[in-house]
């Protein structure tokens, strides 16, 4: 007896040991049992079981993901039945339904597109049963995701009545992932694609990841670097592709590859890759139905051309419409997309780089083929803290845009800084184009209704690795998860995305989640603050683009170099894209042109990304710029301290090995808060020529310090190993 009992305690330690290691690779598809009673007895007075109408793979995958999720949130077995019972969960499509079932959502099913669903109750022959159904046996699947969410949030099911469906078309992921499974740009280890394996070699985690896309929405990959290798389109590696689209297809996603613009000299034997020539054209093609041929549901090609190096058309004097439209028509008959683009920005353009892509391709407006989505990054530059929308958003009516955000934190502290995205993400969506008068949103140019476009995408560039938790950062989770979550609807609130989050990946617990919900929703403005506030850019540590740089000005290109982005002089700061500097505010609607021409009406948030601005210039509350330029970065640094503060308080919620390594985290955040903040004031202080505030403790280091640190190894650029 007494043997047994210390057994029995020891098995219970070796479990609660194990509950207590969470190493986070279930993402926010935790599905730990819940400890509120009531809300389990709920779960199990609606559902005893299920019923599936159909016998698509993608239905098998739907009914096992609410099994396991059943049984880990409910704790006991959720069978099939071999009819539609009372408490039963009956899922089907459309068309796969008995139809008084289909009649009785005749209405609900007339609102969803094909990729939305239906999850509500109903009573049938006098059983109370729950349906799941869609369009499509995808729609399916998302809305079996929606049940299960609706059980991790502990919401009440007994009266569902969900109706959904995706706001724009393709919600796709790009990796910039190099075939030797480095990452351009990558934080969380190597590729997660295994290409020496492949394709023999079939990953748990590559199902587990498509579960986690499925789960959101996301319904598209783009498995390769934009900077991309021709090697992908040899018949080797397409066998791998064809491997991976195979596992992805049950779970509604589609595989995309980087074509690589010189491809038919590299991995074909053609002297030329100019896309008026006869020969190139067919190359394309043979190709495209080659790839089809193995995989008939490929999604399409993402180029990047003629930018930072890459060949494109411009190489043989062409333009980006003939390059884009001639893989378009290789596609089409396939019914594939081409997504060109719009980072553009030449070595030789002496032109503000923030006006290039805009003069470049808005010309061209209403000139490419209909299966052609132009991809633009959601500002101007290059995935900064915070710019400015993107002006060619609202410019090209005729052509269909697509949003490029960067999920991964290339700019943003890699995967060493917690920073929620998504609230950046919809601060450029919900921004006012005024393109056709006031409410035109960037978000209603990318979901097509502004000017009324049937192809519509959103693309996040991935920040997944071979990390045990995908992400690095355990936070970055969200970042993936939130991308997902707009793309699906960018309308949403990232506040509500980040409460969501909380609860399927931590707890449910409010003295958990709203505190941590603030912390998230202030870590965006927190890393403006201790980067670059005000409106300032590019100022990181040139290359890898880690820590402040703000004194770089020897590479070879101008716009290279940080010194270019900020222009300070003894005089002052800041970029002028006024009429009387670069003009590129001409590039957007009025009134905006006319609000940020002048520096009184500008929003502080942009001054400096659209003026120069004396040191001395008094600003809204009353102080000079420099002392408000202090000030914000004296709060980046406070913010950080609030945020160790806010999760410090919040240990009794979180399992050891998350809580502690976040809390590593986020001091490694707080000391390259204060790196910044003395380096960029430091800095700054030799053009200003005034003392730093009192507020602003005695930088630890003089300037020469901080410019002889460096980072060779610094993650996600190409590895010296010499
Ligand atoms: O953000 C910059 C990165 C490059 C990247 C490029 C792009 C893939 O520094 O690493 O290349 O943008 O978006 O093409």
């Amino acid at each position: 007896m007494i043997y047994k009992r210390s057994f029995l305690v020891l098995v219970l330690c070796c479990c609660s040991a194990l509950m207590s290691a969470q190493d986070g690779y279930d993402l926010w598809l935790q599905y730990d049992k819940i400890d509120d009673d009531k809300v389990v007895e709920n779960y199990l007075d609606h559902i005893s079981g299920f019923h599936k109408f159909g016998s698509d793979e993608t239905l098998d995958v739907a009914t096992t993901e609410l099994k396991t999720a059943f049984e880990g949130l409910v704790g006991q077995t959720l069978k099939e039945l071999n009819s539609v019972e009372e408490n039963s969960v009956v899922l089907g499509s459309e068309e796969n339904l008995p139809s008084e079932i289909r009649a009785m959502l005749k209405s609900d099913l007339s609102e969803i597109n094909s990729e939305g669903y239906v999850l509500k109750s109903l009573s049938l022959n006098n059983n109370r049963i729950t349906v799941v159904t869609g369009k499509t046996d995808v729609g399916v699947l998302y809305g079996t995701f929606r049940l299960i969410k609706e059980m991790q949030l502990h919401n009440n099911i007994t009266q569902c009545d969900i109706i959904d469906s995706p706001k724009i078309q393709k919600r796709l992921l790009n990796h910039w992932d190099n075939l030797d499974r480095t990452v351009e740009r990558g934080y969380a280890g190597f590729s997660i694609w295994d290409w020496h394996h492949l394709p023999e070699l079939i990953k748990p985690e590559y199902i587990d990841y498509a579960r986690a896309n499925a789960s959101i929405g996301i319904n598209g990959t783009v498995l390769t670097n934009v900077n991309a290798s021709s090697l992908v389109l040899t018949s080797h590696y397409i066998e791998k592709v064809k491997a991976l689209a195979e596992v992805f297809r049950p779970y509604g996603l589609q595989v995309y590859l980087t074509a690589r613009f010189s491809s038919p000299m590299e991995s074909g034997d053609l002297k030329t890759a100019d896309p008026l020539d006869p020969e190139v054209r067919q190359w394309w093609k043979d190709k495209a139905d080659e790839i089809y041929a193995e995989i008939p549901d490929f999604g399409g090609f993402l180029v990047k051309a003629n930018s930072e190096g890459q060949p494109g058309p411009n190489n043989y004097d062409r333009s980006h419409v003939d390059g884009a439209n001639m893989l378009a028509e290789a596609v089409a008959p396939h019914s594939g997309i081409v997504m060109w683009r719009a980072f553009v920005y030449s070595e030789d353009d002496p032109e503000d780089r923030a006006k290039q892509a805009y003069s470049e391709f808005v010309p061209f407006d209403g000139q490419f083929h209909d299966n052609v989505l132009v991809q633009v990054k959601n500002g101007p530059i290059d995935f900064q803290p915070r710019e400015p929308f993107h002006p060619m958003f609202g410019a090209m009516p005729d052509t269909p845009l697509m949003m490029e955000f960067q999920i991964t934190q290339e700019y943003l502290g890699f995967s060493s800084h917690l920073v929620y995205l998504p609230e950046m993400f919809e601060e450029t969506l919900d921004e006012d184009t005024y393109v056709q008068g006031e409410g035109s949103t960037v978000a209603k140019v990318v979901d097509g209704t502004l000017s009324n476009k049937k192809l519509t995408g959103i693309a996040g560039v991935a920040n997944i690795g071979t990390a045990k938790n995908w992400t690095g950062h355990p936070f970055g989770q969200a970042n993936w998860y939130g991308f997902g979550r707009l793309a699906w609807d960018p309308y949403l609130d990232s506040e509500a995305i980040a409460k969501e989050w909380l609860k399927m990946t931590f707890s449910n617990e409010q003295e958990f989640v709203d505190p941590v919900k603030d912390l998230m929703i202030k870590s965006r403005e927190a890393v403006v603050n201790y980067m670059t506030p005000l409106g300032l850019h590019h100022i990181m540590d040139t290359g890898h683009h880690y820590g402040p740089g703000p004194w770089v000005d020897d590479l070879g290109r101008p716009e290279w170099n940080p010194v270019y982005y900020h222009r300070a002089t003894s005089e002052g700061v800041g970029f002028d894209r006024t009429e009387s500097g670069s003009d590129a505010l001409s590039q957007y609607a009025e009134p905006i042109r006319e609000k940020y021409n002048s520096i009184e009406t500008t929003p502080e948030k942009y001054l400096l990304w659209f003026h120069h601005v004396p040191w001395d210039y008094k600003m809204e509350n009353g102080q000079t710029l420099w002392y408000n330029l202090a000030a914000k970065y004296q709060e980046g640094v406070e913010d950080v301290e609030e945020m160790v503060n806010t999760w410090n308080d919040i240990e009794e919620y979180v399992d050891d090995q998350r809580f502690e390594e976040i809390q590593m985290l986020l001091q490694i955040q707080l000391k390259e808060a204060k790196w910044w903040r003395n380096a960029v004031l430091l800095y700054f202080q030799q053009f200003s020529g005034k003392e730093l505030p009192e507020f602003i403790p005695e930088p630890e280091y003089d300037l020469e310090y901080y410019q002889s640190l460096e980072f060779p190894y610094a993650p996600g650029i190409s590895p010296s190993w010499h």
